[in-house]
């Protein structure tokens, strides 16, 4: 059979589905609790059926998993423990077979601490090209210090804290510090050194040359740092990716010189044919998102403003009208993104009051305060019939096609977010959305695979496991499907008007002929006398949209 993936829609990714899969927790076909590349091909055609267009591939590259595999020992091959570049082979070529892309994610911004660039920076010391690649520093040479090599410093070259908690910096043998914007298992690159990026340019063609169709681009705001003496101290500024340069000068995310490292990405890019695609991971602030999809650069970026936005009519319509000016106004195509590996799965979110302290949330286990999950789950499948009317990309999180919540009461033991030790047990960080999937009702990981999970899956998920859904149209893998299927109509239609917009609900049209009522408000509200095809929930008697609830209706 011929790949059902062509050169016929090259530009396939301006309005696609795109199906994140983390790895990890996905498919578990060897049985050793975590999941895999070949259990990624045995669940293919099921998310072929389900109408997605892509799937992103969280990192599986050999990784001592200090994060999670996002931190990289070896960019060109694939952890023992999930599987082998013939896996990897044969993963994409069932996928193409599907009409499934296929992402990978890149890490550029650091590898793993047993990289073995790394290595050879450790072992050669001091003002060595080895340590050349990374962000080796002094610390200041302060007046208790002996004077000796290994005495000079001992305090970190500057405050900066790292995202998962603690300095930025951790110490070697030799006295020296090198910088970690993460764990310290993860050290920076210093992307200046032109070897660095010669070296990825070399990555990507190698994920080129075995045919992907894309790349995922971790922390690309980033990867450009100002490194100039004086280092300035920052604080606890220093984790805060909103914060751009402009602002505060901030040396660490945003600067204006990672787009030439993009510039030069694109060029690879487009040495392909078709041309293969790139999706930035940028936490900007708004406004600043364009900046990493123009034209010579990547083609899409995260809308993390979509993903922050609260449950409220007038914020969700603002942010729509912005992402749609912002991607327009360079040439590029708007995306859209409820969850991610990284933030509390939105059910949760929208259960919870806007203004909730989600960290303290979940050291309650998720008792203090109570979500209030049934109206959770009905807000989320509002807003995916919310997402897949919008012109542009959408990128859904493994689990929500089952309407999963975040896993709040984890047990400490199974945690293994590097946030939960680094920040001395105050914060669970993010593996109460990583729990494995559930497939099946039964079993000993329900469907995820033949043994216990590496993090056991609530019990409760048996009833809503992949399995039990299939065939129930009510379910939310159901709604999931069927807004997939209509959604492929809208290809090509880049168009969005409002209908209507007030603070309780909006409703807007696409020129091919699909119009969107969402309703945030307390009170039911009337339809247009158009066709109805999908809702997120019941109608009620009257026929009118209640809250909380979305509809999808036909004007022609
Ligand atoms: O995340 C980048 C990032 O900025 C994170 O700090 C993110 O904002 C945070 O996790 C939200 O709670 C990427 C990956 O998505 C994440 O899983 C990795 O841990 C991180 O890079 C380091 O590679």
């Amino acid at each position: 059979m011929a790949d059902a993936v062509g050169s016929a829609d090259s530009r396939w990714w301006r309005d696609a589905a795109i199906y994140e899969v983390y790895v990890r927790s996905f498919a578990d076909s060897d049985g050793n609790g975590v999941g895999d590349i070949a259990g990624i091909t045995t669940r293919l055609p099921q998310l072929a059926a389900l109408g997605i267009d892509a799937v992103w591939l969280t990192p599986f590259y050999p990784s001592p998993m200090a994060d999670g595999g996002y931190d990289v020992a070896d960019y060109c091959d694939i952890d023992p423990t999930l599987g082998s570049l013939a896996d990897f082979d044969a993963l994409l070529a069932s996928a193409h077979k599907l009409g499934v892309r296929v992402i990978v994610d890149l890490v550029p911004n650091h590898t793993s601490d047993q990289h073995a660039w790394f290595k050879a920076a450790v072992a050669a010391g001091r003002g060595s090209a080895e340590r050349a690649r990374y962000i080796f520093r002094d610390g200041p040479t302060g007046a208790g210090d002996a004077g000796g090599p290994g005495d000079r410093g001992n305090e970190p070259p500057t405050d900066w804290v790292a995202n998962f908690g603690g300095s930025a910096w951790t110490r070697v043998a030799d006295g020296q510090w090198y910088l970690h914007m993460f764990a310290p298992e993860q050290p920076d690159l210093d992307w200046s050194n032109p070897e660095v990026g010669e070296e990825f340019h070399a990555i990507l063609r190698f994920w080129l040359d075995r045919g992907v169709d894309g790349f995922r681009v971790d922390v690309a705001h980033g990867m450009a740092k100002n490194l100039t003496e004086p280092l300035p101290p920052l604080g606890a500024n220093s984790v805060d990716r909103q914060l751009r340069y402009e602002v505060l000068d901030h040396p660490l995310w945003d600067r204006d010189d990672v787009h030439d490292i993009f510039r030069g990405w694109r060029k690879v890019l487009d040495e392909y044919s078709p041309p293969r695609m790139a999706v930035a991971e940028a936490w900007v602030m708004p406004g600043r998102r364009a900046r990493y999809v123009r034209p010579d650069e990547l083609h899409q970026a995260f809308n993390f403003d979509f993903l922050q936005a609260p449950w409220d009519a007038e914020a969700m319509a603002a942010i729509i009208d912005t992402s749609l000016g912002e991607a327009t106004s360079v040439g590029a195509s708007p995306t859209w993104v409820l969850s991610n590996h990284d933030v509390i799965r939105h059910p949760s979110r929208y259960a919870l009051a806007p203004q909730t302290d989600t960290v303290s949330w979940l050291l309650s286990n998720g008792t203090d305060p109570v979500a209030d999950r049934a109206l959770g789950l009905r807000r989320a499948r509002a807003a995916a019939l919310l997402m897949l009317a919008l012109p542009g990309s959408a990128y859904l999180y493994q689990g929500e096609e089952l309407g999963l919540a975040e896993v709040a009461d984890i047990e400490p033991r199974y945690l293994q977010d590097p946030t939960w030790e680094r920040s001395e047990h105050r914060d669970k960080g993010r593996d109460g959305c990583r729990v494995p999937l559930p497939w099946e009702s039964e079993g000993p990981s329900l469907g995820f695979g033949p043994s216990t999970a590496w993090i056991p899956q609530p019990a409760e998920w048996a009833a809503i496991a992949w399995s039990a859904q299939e065939d129930d149209p009510s379910s939310t893998l159901a709604l999931y499907r069927d807004a997939l299927r209509r959604r492929r109509e809208l290809k090509g239609d880049a168009s969005l008007t409002w209908l209507h917009r007030s603070t309780g609900h909006f409703a807007f049209s696409r020129s091919s002929g699909l119009v969107c009522v969402v309703n945030f408000g307390a009170e039911a509200i009337g339809l247009p006398p158009l066709q109805v095809v999908l809702t997120s929930g019941e109608l009620t008697e009257s026929g009118d949209l209640p809250p909380d609830t979305a509809a999808w209706l036909l004007t022609k």
